[in-house]
């Protein structure tokens, strides 16, 4: 591991050149800086730390490598618009060996790995997307007439960092699904000692982002949980900020796919979601900036645990959860309030940081308003017909 301070070398740049590099506003850029900081849960002014790390830091060099995965991780970050993976590459990370995105092939490829390596021994951050072959000596995955397990050995013994992206690099995913004939494994089972996770099939790309400007800003990869979760990201089970958790609550479950509680949005734990036993912040951030509720249980389908290790990719999908604990949720959305579609993650991002709240928190009490209401809505217009219908489906 090399020294990490030698990395940041303050250079002269200001909001203005960011404005010109991003081509992103400035407004936008420190509005990009605030949910950042405030997806990792830092305090009201932390934007401004983010902002001057990300104007002033040299570019760290990134090393991505990909092993047995279906390369989700990858497409979910060209997917991010604030900024663009295009961007992040050009101006927040020196991406120098991405075998997907690389224009190189074969020997090329291998050279610009090598030199990369080279130029920034002990500085550069180790990116790992997919699960790794232990058994018979690694065989079933090569990359260059070399094993993955040879390369990721190689690659992390002079990396600053290494960060397992996705499920398969956190703890094997789905490659490791019994009978799991080739023996896969993650990041942190093939070195022998723990590495940073980002969890997730695909994981949320703007976890990835916030872990690297966490890098940047402060110098080291963020707190984690034991299995090298960041707490910021995966602190909270789903079911604690689920928009459908007063439906949980009130015992209205859909019982089965299109019946008349999935229709309104009724809590889908019968129906086997993991929200219960899973920790992601899937419902505070949504997917894809595809607008609100774009997320697994937003689009009325139980979450998998697709980010918890022995719940994705191990138990039935339709397996009802284990509960892991009845706390009740932060907030509940008052049914009287209008409809709060129109805030979105950066305004509700910037309430969080302001009241000094969980972002979490503020994030799911603009979306639980509209969900809510809408619900609520469905449901006095039910009454006046078929009432009581769905209580005797609970
Ligand atoms: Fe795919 Fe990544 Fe899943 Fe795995 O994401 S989306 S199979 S976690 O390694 O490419
Ligand atoms: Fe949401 Fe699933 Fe919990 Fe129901 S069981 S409240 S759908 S996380
Ligand atoms: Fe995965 Fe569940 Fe989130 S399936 S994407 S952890 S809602």
């Amino acid at each position: 591991m090399g020294n990490i301070s030698e990395i940041f070398e303050t250079s002269r740049e200001t909001l203005h050149d960011i404005e010109r590099r991003l081509e992103m506003p400035r407004r936008e850029f420190l509005q990009f800086c605030a949910t950042l900081a405030a997806t990792m849960g830092l305090p009201a002014g932390a934007e401004a730390a983010v902002a001057k790390a990300i104007e002033a830091a040299k570019r760290p060099s990134v090393i991505w490598l990909h092993f047995q995965e279906c390369t989700g991780c990858s497409e979910s970050l060209l997917r991010a618009e604030h900024p663009t993976l295009e961007k992040l590459i050009l101006d927040v990370i020196s991406l120098d060996y991405h075998e997907t995105l690389m224009a190189a092939a074969g020997h090329q490829a291998e050279a610009a790995r090598k030199d990369a390596m080279k130029a920034n021994k002990g500085k550069y951050v180790l990116v790992v997307e997919g699960a790794i072959p232990l058994k018979d000596k690694g065989i079933y995955c090569k990359v260059g007439g070399h094993t993955a397990i040879d390369l990721v050995k190689e690659c992390a013994a002079d990396a600053a960092a290494v960060i397992a992206i996705g499920s398969c690099a956190s703890w094997g995913g789905m490659p490791s699904t019994g009978p799991n004939p080739s023996g896969s494994a993650g990041v942190a089972e093939a070195l022998g000692k723990p590495v940073v996770t980002i969890p997730g099939c695909p994981p949320n790309p703007y976890n990835f982002l916030a872990a690297v400007v966490h890098f940047l800003t402060f110098g080291k990869l963020p707190e984690v949980d034991k299995l090298g979760r960041p707490k910021f990201a995966y602190g909270r089970l789903i079911h604690e900020n689920c928009e459908r958790r007063a439906h949980f609550d009130a015992g209205r479950f859909a019982m089965e796919f299109g019946d008349a509680g999935h229709r309104q949005g009724y809590c889908l734990y019968k129906l086997g979601c993991k929200g219960p036993e899973t920790y992601a912040n899937c419902p505070t951030l949504g997917f894809g900036d595809a607008g609100e509720n774009n997320w697994p249980v937003g689009c009325g389908h139980p979450c998998i645990g697709c980010s918890e290790k022995g719940v994705g990719f191990e138990k039935p999908i339709h397996q009802v959860a284990k509960m892991l604990n009845v706390v009740p949720p932060l907030q509940y959305p008052r049914i009287v309030e209008e409809q709060g579609k129109a805030a979105s993650i950066a305004s509700a991002a910037a309430v969080a940081a302001v009241a000094g709240a969980a972002a979490g928190a503020a994030i799911m009490l603009t979306r639980n308003l509209g969900l809510s209401h809408a619900a609520e809505e469905a449901e006095r217009a039910k009454g006046k017909g078929d009432a009581g219908a769905d209580k005797a489906q609970v």
